[in-house]
């Protein structure tokens, strides 16, 4: 044990869970302990807007696998980060959130900055922990890092601010780290006996691989069973493009390679996945779920397993080791595997279905003149797209056709909004990858309309010398949710036109680059300039107002009015 102060006791505790940046904006609550933090060895990533800062983390956490941090000020800081810290959860980030609260010598009588800061977070943490007991600082704070890697998600440390006066004896405990093992022996018998027989078997690769650093195992399976691959909805990054077997993303906007070749599978072998309802949708008005194929799930979270889609063997482990030891097991038992010798048909159809879908995307990718066509400035960004990019994507029509444009060589390399999906993350999340991992290019993917939610933190990036780059596509709608209206609604427009300013003289204003696109060949010179710039660089891309399909097609109806009032709001 060892004599401290409560802020020493902290940021003791931050550093030997290896934080080396927090992300936050600055706060009374706890600047007995910030100030300590350069002599700890953190930086402290000072932000425009907390929810900028709960991404941050969130992108710095996905860039690395290891833990982002962030802290604000009690009250309204707090409050700040609900949005951030939802898509996290969903993103399935071990995000750490410290809230300093309001001072436990006046907490209930309504003094200055005072809300409840747990009852906000409750269904979006892994762990929340109210520390009441000063000594039991370094307990707690090392447990929100230890359930947040263990978990996968967000976890929360609640303090009253006057906890970081005072001193006693402490030990700061070292980091508890739990090894995975590949799952119980006979569900991965039952899943070997299912793959020996498969004759169209077909590897869907989710996050969990990424998160388990699992893509060299599941290349060396797929290869040994020559199974095409297929990334879940918004893991690109799970399996290299290059490979002959990667044939893309299934889910909204996704491959229709991906898609055709899963409805031909007769077995399903789904790794680090809860197959997700939206990303298992019928995209490109194919129904592409195979229902008579057999599934096998591996899932590190047993809840996950058949939750979505019913599994015929679900394997609780982790997706690498599980996706070694299967392989494993095939390789040295004397079983006979069916899909070793019907490999060449399968390879041809892969090679049909990959060619085929590469055409369809160049076809759509020609479309010339100014403003630029969606997806001609789609694929102008991915043909100058640097190899070892980070990309981020927003929410939006543009950043969700960008689905079938955006194809990665290695892991931790694309962080799209998740499942929450809200407005506003890509652009923070790519500051936070940057941070994380500086001699990688951070690219984010951003509508206009969302733009308006995150373009505040081209403040941080130019106050900070953060080199995050933005592309943000100015269509003068919040297109996707206006595509309802055209669908849905006859075109009746209620709040989804846009009048904006120039983006790029904005970014300048702030003391950032600005690039304005307004034709299909600058926009590769505007991103390799971007990329070589050592200064954060806002590429405006002026594009048309073409959409692409709809996100909630499955949620919308026709509108029917009863009242007279409102009869020509009907649809015949
Ligand atoms: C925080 C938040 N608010 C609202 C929405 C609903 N929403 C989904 S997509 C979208 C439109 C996005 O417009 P823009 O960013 O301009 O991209 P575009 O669709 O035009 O490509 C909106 C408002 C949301 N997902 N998140
Ligand atoms: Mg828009």
């Amino acid at each position: 044990m060892t004599r401290m102060s409560a802020s020493e006791a902290f940021v003791e505790t931050l550093a030997a869970q290896g934080v080396t940046h927090v992300f936050g904006i600055v706060g009374s609550a706890y600047m007995d302990a910030l100030d300590l933090f350069p002599a700890a060895g953190i930086r402290f990533v000072s932000v425009a807007h907390e929810q900028g800062a709960g991404h941050m983390a969130d992108g710095f956490s996905r860039a690395t696998g290891r833990h982002g941090v962030c802290i604000a000020q009690n009250g309204p800081g707090i409050t700040n980060f609900v949005t951030a810290i939802a898509a996290a959860y969903w993103a399935h980030s071990p995000v750490v959130m410290i809230t300093p609260e309001t001072g436990s010598n006046t907490q209930g009588l309504g003094g200055f900055q005072e809300t409840e800061q747990l009852p906000f977070f409750e269904k979006v943490t892994k762990y929340q922990v109210h520390c009441a007991n000063q000594p039991r600082i370094p307990e707690l704070l090392s447990r929100c890092f230890d359930y947040a890697m263990l978990e996968r998600g967000p976890t929360q440390f609640n303090i009253p601010r006057d906890l970081f006066y005072g001193e006693f004896d402490a030990t700061i405990p070292d980091p508890i780290r739990v090894e995975r093992g590949a799952g119980g022996p006979e569900s991965l018998d039952a899943a070997v006996k299912m793959l020996c027989a498969a004759k169209f078997p077909v590897i869907l690769s989710g996050g969990g691989v990424v998160m388990s650093n699992g893509v060299g195992e599941v290349v060396k399976l797929a290869e040994y069973l020559s199974a095409p691959v297929i990334d879940t909805y918004l893991h690109n990054d799970s399996f290299p493009k290059s490979h002959p077997l990667w044939c893309g993303p299934i889910g909204y906007q996704g491959s229709k390679a991906a898609m055709k070749l899963l409805a031909q599978a007769d077995l399903v072998l789904a790794i680090g996945t809860r197959l997700g309802p939206f990303g298992t949708l019928p995209q490109h008005g194919l129904e592409y779920w195979p229902r008579n194929a057999k599934l096998i799930q591996i899932e590190v979270n047993a809840r996950r397993i058949g939750l979505v889609k019913q599994a015929a063997v679900g394997i609780c482990g982790d997706a690498a080791a599980a996706t070694a030891e299967i392989r494993h097991r095939l390789e040295t038992g004397n079983q006979t595997v069916t899909a070793r010798a019907n490999a060449s048909n399968r390879l041809a159809e892969i090679k049909a279905q990959k060619d085929g879908w590469e055409s369809e995307l160049s076809q759509w990718g020609q479309a010339d003149g100014s403003p630029i066509n969606p997806r001609r400035a789609l694929r102008e960004l991915e043909k100058a797209m640097p190899r070892d990019a980070m990309v981020t994507t927003d929410i939006g029509n543009i950043c969700s056709v960008s689905n079938s444009y955006l194809r990665f060589e290695r892991p931790n390399s694309f962080f799209a909004a998740m499942s929450f999906g809200n407005c506003g993350y890509a652009f923070p999340t790519a500051v936070g990858a940057k941070v994380a991992a500086p001699d990688r290019p951070a690219i984010a993917y951003i509508g206009d309309g969302a733009w308006g939610m995150s373009l505040q933190e081209t403040l941080t990036c130019v106050r900070e010398k953060i080199p995050a780059i933005a592309v943000v596509f100015n269509n003068g709608q919040w297109g996707a949710e206006k595509k309802n209206q055209i669908d849905y609604y006859a075109d009746r427009y209620v709040g989804t036109n846009l009048e904006n300013p120039s983006f790029a003289g904005i970014a300048q204003a702030m003391g950032a680059k600005g690039i304005k696109a307004d034709h299909p060949d600058q926009l590769g010179d505007a991103l390799r300039q971007a990329v070589k710039n050592d200064h954060c660089t806002i590429i405006e891309v002026m594009t048309t107002q073409e959409l692409g399909d709809p996100f909630r097609r499955d949620a919308l109806r026709k509108p029917k009015r009863l009242l007279n009032k409102y009869a020509a709001y009907s649809v015949a």
